[in-house]
């Protein structure tokens, strides 16, 4: 899963991407690097718990992606190489400056309104091109796909057009199909963070932040509140110094851990755990994916091979204590291939190449 860090210039992306990472990555690109890349821990209380039952001798997390891209002054989403960055993402997270930043006002919604603008357009570019591409191929005659796909991306072009995301369009699973090739921008998931200052820090009701927040929220984008220069801090710090700066702080827990946790869930994401001896860990599917599907995600051969899974809830685990004492009590079951793990589920896959 990967996740790109966007913004209007000077937001705080790069700050934020270092709060996630304790990267320390420089706030300017030098030479030919023209982004950030890291792989981030998505935090789970329940799989360090889990750990302990056995105990198991290494706790791997689910992890995702974010990339923080430098991007040009002015011309935007006219760099190709960023834009071909950010067509390959799943979703897009938005840092949106609450503090004062170097671009002097604050107007978080007009940011959040550009950027959409710039994203709109590039997926226009691509529309034109493939419309084009339809119209305009020689001594071939117009197939019925690409009539089908020819209304289906004017009808994208007449949204966007008109102001509106691909996103909230409202298409069919065959039309997401169809389209899901271009990975039109406007149809990624968009999660907004707010970046307020230090002064602002654990205010939750002010007249600008209000505003964001009932913006986000008429138009359905995820909503978080951070304190991008704070969080980064936090992250330098040796863990056995966080909790107590966090307690100076007044807060139980990084407002970045929140953040990861709202782009797992803003991506359908869900985690079920593998545990024992040798080692607890986490694993990430989207919502509804058949157990075998999910099995190949930890090997090719569980998937093939698959028989069964063995199933017990996070909960009915952490209950019972241990394995044989869940199937004891009737709580371990056994699923086939088409059962859709649930969200902490923890299992065991029997099968056979
Ligand atoms: N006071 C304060 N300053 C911040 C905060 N977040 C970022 N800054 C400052 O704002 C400036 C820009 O931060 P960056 O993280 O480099 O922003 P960016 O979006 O990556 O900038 P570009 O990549 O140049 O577009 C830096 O001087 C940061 O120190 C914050 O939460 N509070
Ligand atoms: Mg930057």
């Amino acid at each position: 899963m990967k996740v790109a860090i966007i913004g209007i210039p000077q937001a705080g992306k790069t700050t934020v991407f270092n709060a996630l990472t304790g990267a320390g990555a420089n706030e300017f690109f030098r030479g030919d690097s023209k982004f950030n890349l890291a792989q981030v821990k998505v935090p789970d209380q329940r799989l360090s718990l889990l750990a302990q039952i056995y105990p198991s001798r290494k706790v791997t997390p689910a992890e995702i992606e974010f990339i923080d891209l430098a991007v040009p002054k002015g011309a935007w989403f006219q760099d190709p190489e960023v834009i071909s960055n950010l067509r390959q993402v799943e979703a897009l997270l938005e840092i949106v400056p609450l503090f004062t930043h170097a671009e002097g006002e604050i107007n978080p919604v007009q940011d959040i309104q550009k950027i959409n603008d710039e994203l709109a357009l590039a997926d226009l570019v691509i529309i034109e091109r493939r419309l084009e591409a339809i119209n305009h191929q020689k001594g071939k005659k117009k197939t019925p796909q690409d009539e089908r796909e020819e209304q289906l991306l004017e009808s994208c072009r007449q949204s966007l057009e008109g102001g509106e995301s691909i996103k909230l369009m409202n298409l069919s699973d065959e039309e997401e199909k169809l389209i899901r090739g271009f990975g039109f921008l406007t149809a990624k998931p968009l999660i907004i963070a707010a970046n307020v200052g230090e002064e602002e820090l654990g205010l939750t009701d002010y007249p600008r932040l209000n505003n964001l927040k009932d913006y986000t929220q008429s138009k359905g984008y995820p909503f978080i509140v951070l304190g991008g220069k704070i969080e980064a801090e936090i992250k330098e710090l040796p863990e056995a110094e966080r909790a107590e700066f966090l307690e100076a702080l007044g807060i139980k827990e990084p407002a970045i851990n929140n953040l990861i946790r709202t782009v797992y869930n803003a991506l359908g994401l869900i985690s079920f755990f593998t545990v024992g001896e040798k080692e607890a860990r986490a694993w990430t599917i989207q919502v509804g994916t058949p157990a075998a599907k999910a099995a190949g995600k930890i090997h090719s051969d569980l998937e093939r091979g698959f028989i069964r899974a063995e199933v017990i809830s996070y909960e009915n685990m952490m209950s019972c204590g241990s394995k044989v004492a869940a199937r004891s009590k009737g709580l371990l079951r056994l699923e086939g291939k088409e059962y859709q793990f649930q969200d902490g589920d923890v299992i065991e896959v029997r099968f056979n190449v």
